[in-house]
């Protein structure tokens, strides 16, 4: 707060703008501090960040040289917005304007020594390919800048969704090879900017996420292309094959920070433990839907089962696969939710679930059980044991991934919109989330997994995609109502100040310890 004001006395008009590097050098040098997990010290270098995505907060959509994205077009469009309310993110939290003021508070608020944020390809280079924007590039350097000035550092995300509509029009976007040039050039020329002012950066968000839900039987994410199977595992491999040309493009560069790339991360577990059959579906559903992401950075081809389906529509060449394995510093998993699985009786080509055969449940179909309490998002099932424990475990195993960073996780209180702002911020339902997360993070650590950051999503309310400003994840409050319409006033919640207790101050992570 003191910096902005300190920014706010000399440079009257545009502080963070003007200022902000003057007062860089003073705490760029300055070693973080301790960090702690239920009062034992965390080993240096492990990361304590909050993240947010530019769709979801930047609002600005046709600010300066920006040019639409897919998901400025997709929510213009009344036939294809299908969010509560209609709403879309024009506007979202406005940080295009507010960054100054933000930035700090989420220090402040969180005690977060790394801001992971994501930068909109359309605001760098607007058509898509080409010209880099100024002003696109200066807003970036200022996020940084103001991060540094409070004695945070970066992780910077080169890819959270947002396509330049141009690329989508011309050539189909993410379904076309040409997809993998483009990122490549729009990747090298963003490190040439920046390269060296990120301590991590991560090549793209969940690239199953957004190819399972953009493309489809029933797509209801931007681009929204009606498909089918064949369409969501090319538009994979191209996201893949895209990582691993920017994974290249730094790697030459010799910049200074590490890379990796972020994946969805949600555990399968069968539906009874005493069944193979459950069992075999539980590993072959892991394999189709983290595997697939996550097998090629590793071993540089798809898992042997997704291999043996047969229903691949491309395969790597040997270049490829020499080029994507070890194309990763760190893995990021975005942990969320869990589900339970069974194998889909007399699984063909014409079934719903072809060519991964499992049939998926969050309650149990003989019990109507939940796998985990429920949250806000009807997707979202806190069920932390399961997903944060299981799925290190998993990724240390099966790849041997050596550094992992839980890069997402969070939740929706259910009715959060609607209730009285102190009940908001007293948001005890979110910190027994958290609670959760720490205390498996605890036993993947004592248990000698290479777990080596943690990320909450998100630094503070933001646009949720489908459900719009209904549904919040942030750790501070914005002052809207579920459609977006408010003063914008920003409020830390408690849940905040649970992790800046655990993680900086040594708090234990049982808020609710009787014995
Ligand atoms: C993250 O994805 C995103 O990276 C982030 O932008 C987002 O805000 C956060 O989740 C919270 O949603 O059952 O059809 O509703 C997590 C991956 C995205 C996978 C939502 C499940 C719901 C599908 N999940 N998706 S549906």
């Amino acid at each position: 707060m003191e910096i902005t004001f300190l920014n706010f006395l000399v440079c009257p008009r545009d502080p963070a703008r003007c200022c902000l590097p003057l007062l860089l050098v003073g705490f760029a040098a300055a070693a973080p501090a301790q960090l702690f997990l239920d009062g034992k010290a965390l080993p240096e270098g492990f990361i304590y960040g909050c993240a947010t995505s530019a769709y979801q907060i930047e609002g600005a959509w046709n600010a300066d040289d920006k040019s639409p994205s897919i998901w400025d077009v997709f929510l213009h469009n009344k036939t294809t917005n299908d969010v509560t309310y209609g709403s879309n993110g024009d506007v979202a939290d406005d940080f295009y304007h507010r960054y100054p003021t933000d930035i700090p508070l989420f220090r402040n608020a969180l005690a977060v020594q790394t801001y992971d944020f994501t930068i909109a390809w359309t605001r760098i280079m607007p058509a898509g390919r080409g010209a880099l924007s100024d002003k696109g590039l200066a807003f970036y350097r200022n996020v940084i800048r103001a991060s540094n000035a409070v004695g945070m550092s970066n992780i910077c995300t080169l890819y959270h969704w947002d396509l330049p509509q141009s690329l989508q029009d011309e050539y189909g976007g993410w379904l076309s090879r040409n997809i993998v040039d483009d990122f490549r050039a729009y990747a090298k020329a963003v490190f040439k900017a920046l390269g060296d002012d990120c301590s991590h950066w991560v090549t793209m968000n969940e690239p199953r996420t957004f190819c399972t839900e953009g493309f489809g039987p029933d797509p209801d994410s931007a681009p929204g292309v009606v498909s089918t199977f064949k369409e969501q595992y090319t538009c994979m491999h191209y996201a893949l094959l895209a990582h691993a040309a920017a994974v290249e493009e730094f790697r030459l560069g010799g910049y200074k920070g590490k890379i990796g790339i972020k994946v969805d991360g949600g555990v399968s577990l069968p539906l009874d433990p005493s069944s193979a059959a459950d069992r075999e579906a539980a590993a072959r559903t892991m394999d189709f839907e983290v595997g697939r992401d996550v097998a090629p950075l590793y071993t540089g081809d798809y898992p042997p089962s997704v291999l043996a389906s047969g229903a691949l529509p491309l395969k790597f060449t040997a270049a490829e696969k020499k080029m994507l394995k070890g194309s990763v510093d760190f893995i990021g998993l975005d942990f969320y939710t869990s589900q339970w699985v069974t194998p889909t009786k007399n699984c063909t080509p014409d079934s719903d679930t072809y060519p991964e055969c499992t049939d998926q449940f969050q309650q149990d179909p003989r019990t109507g059980l939940d796998i985990g309490r429920p949250t806000a998002s009807s997707w979202n099932f806190d069920a932390p044991h399961a997903t944060i424990y299981g799925g290190i475990k998993y990724l240390a195993e099966t790849y041997n991934a050596t550094n992992i960073l839980i890069s997402e996780t969070g939740m929706g209180v259910l009715n959060e919109t609607n209730l009285p702002l102190e009940q908001v911020l007293e948001d005890v339902d979110r910190i027994a989330w958290y609670r959760g997360v720490l205390s498996a993070m605890r036993q993947a650590l004592d248990d000698g997994f290479p777990l080596t950051g943690f990320i909450p999503w998100s630094c503070i309310d933001n646009f949720e995609w489908t459900d719009g400003y209904n549904v919040r994840f942030g750790l501070i409050q914005v002052a809207y109502d579920a459609a977006g319409k408010g003063s914008q006033a920003r409020h830390p919640k408690l849940s905040g100040a649970y992790l800046k207790g655990v993680l900086t101050k040594g708090n234990p992570i049982n808020p609710y310890n009787f014995v």
